[in-house]
């Protein structure tokens, strides 16, 4: 078996066990971005990924999805020779696992992927190497991961017990927002907790390569539980403007200049209302910690349920507004979970859609969405739902819906909609 070690210099000065080539399973919108960054900051990366046209795309130095500098970065990484995909995990010095932790129809992770990944890791390792789980993941999850390995491979240990060479591993969770993410993965700070001091100290300097943040050391489940709190705590936010939004329009007061007053207030500070959260994150996590602790947390359940009841809102008042309309046609702006991405993924503004055309048969719904040139299958196959350029949804709609806050929708010329019925779920057009 191939031996592990190598030297690299962490922040600090000291010099670590440490890592030459590294692994990165899962290349989605968190893998391929930290694959990237490290191949440019000088690692050897082999990005691994089930889907064979995601490793084509990436060898050819192409990314599978939009984000702002991603494609930068990648074609020059792999024209360095730095980055490669493929399909097989292979032995490397330090694994990074990024694959998605969707839920389950009971709310809880489906952790059958980072399962996958582990069963994949475990024939590669000749101990000492770092295993580092960035997937969101309920706590114990890392725990888990080991056990995992460990089940598979009892000829090594986290502790060097009974001199059995040592398994290094970590949780140390993705903060970056997307559309930012490249920026964010150098300046924001990381959290990075190891199941050993020993994992925590080596995942920090493998961080510190491209990390301009500070990293701060915990233990794996505090570190797995300050992602998901921050992003429940997110929620929680944005389901207050919800609600507000909706106790507003019955009060007929204007719920953006409402919150743009009450923000004036020094120790105030309300997020904005929109159709529902979206994207794998903030739409996600919060479940996992009401999973892990249902009959303690109320409040981060409510807030997940006001979340999740706003599209159902917006496609009522959809339904208010082509009421008196024979066969309506009705301009649907944006498909993502949030502006100037192509993410669908928990869209709100996607279930809008889909609602509203599946209950308006009659209805045509023209879709504008600037970073798609195919409507997702899920809409597809409704057949009275079309994607065509924003002006064209525009100009034949009597209803237009503004689901996302796209830059591209600044376009639109306030012409155009005069005598339309307008649904503005951003504050867009004030
Ligand atoms: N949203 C609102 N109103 C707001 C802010 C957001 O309705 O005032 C909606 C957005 O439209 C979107 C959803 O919330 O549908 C989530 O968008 P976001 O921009 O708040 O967050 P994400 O999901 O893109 O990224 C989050 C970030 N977490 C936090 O800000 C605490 C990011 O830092 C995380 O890395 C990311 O989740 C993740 O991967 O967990």
């Amino acid at each position: 078996m191939e031996s592990c070690t190598n030297m690299l210099t962490s922040r600090t000065g000291e010099t670590e066990a440490a890592t030459k080539t590294v692994a990165v399973v899962g290349l989605g919108y968190i893998g391929l971005p930290t694959a990237a960054i490290l191949a440019t900051n000088g690692l050897d990366v082999i990005g691994v990924d089930i889907n064979p046209r995601t490793v084509e795309a990436i060898n050819n130095g192409d990314v599978p999805f939009v984000e702002p500098d991603l494609g930068i970065h990648v074609a020059g990484a792999v024209s360095q020779g730095r980055l490669r995909a493929q399909l097989e995990t292979p032995r490397a010095d330090a694994y990074i696992v990024a694959v998605p932790t969707p839920f389950k129809p009971d709310k809880s992770a489906d952790m059958s992927y980072i399962a996958s990944a582990a069963r994949a890791i475990a024939p590669k390792l000749s101990g000492g190497e770092l295993v580092i789980l960035e997937s969101t993941s309920p706590p114990g999850s890392t725990r888990r991961l080991a056990d995992l390995i460990l089940d598979l491979r009892p000829d090594l240990s986290l502790d060097g017990q009974d001199d059995k060479p040592m398994l290094l591993v970590a949780h140390c969770p993705e903060r970056v927002l997307p559309g930012r993410i490249m920026i964010e993965l150098v300046t924001n700070d990381r959290v990075v907790g190891g199941l050993t001091p020993e994992a925590s100290e080596a995942a920090a300097a493998l961080y510190a390569v491209f990390c301009q943040g500070e990293i701060h050391l915990t233990d794996a489940a505090t570190a797995e539980m300050s992602k998901l709190v921050e992003n429940a705590y997110r929620d929680v936010n944005i389901a207050f403007a919800n609600e507000l939004s909706v106790i507003s329009d019955n009060l007929n007061i204007d719920v953006w200049e409402l919150i743009r007053l009450a923000n004036h207030h020094p120790r105030v500070n309300i997020l904005q209302p929109g159709p529902g959260v979206g994207g794998h994150c903030i739409a996600v996590d919060p479940w996992f910690i009401v999973a892990a602790d249902p009959e303690n947390s109320p409040l981060i359940r409510t807030a997940r349920e006001v979340n999740d009841g706003k599209p159902g809102y917006v496609v009522e008042q959809v339904s208010k507004a082509v009421s008196d309309l024979d066969r309506p046609v009705i301009a649907c702006l944006g498909l993502a979970f949030k502006a100037n991405i192509d993410d669908v993924r928990e869209s709100p503004a996607l279930e809008v859609v889909r609602r509203v055309a599946t209950l308006h048969a009659n209805a045509e719904i023209l879709v504008a969405a600037p970073h798609k040139n195919r409507l997702p299958e899920v809409l597809a196959e409704i057949p009275n739902v079309r994607l065509v350029e924003t002006d064209a949804a525009t100009e034949a709609a009597q209803v237009v819906v503004l689901l996302v806050d796209h830059d591209k929708f600044r376009e639109i010329e306030p012409a155009s909609l005069e005598g339309k019925r307008l649904i503005d779920t951003r504050g867009f057009w004030r």
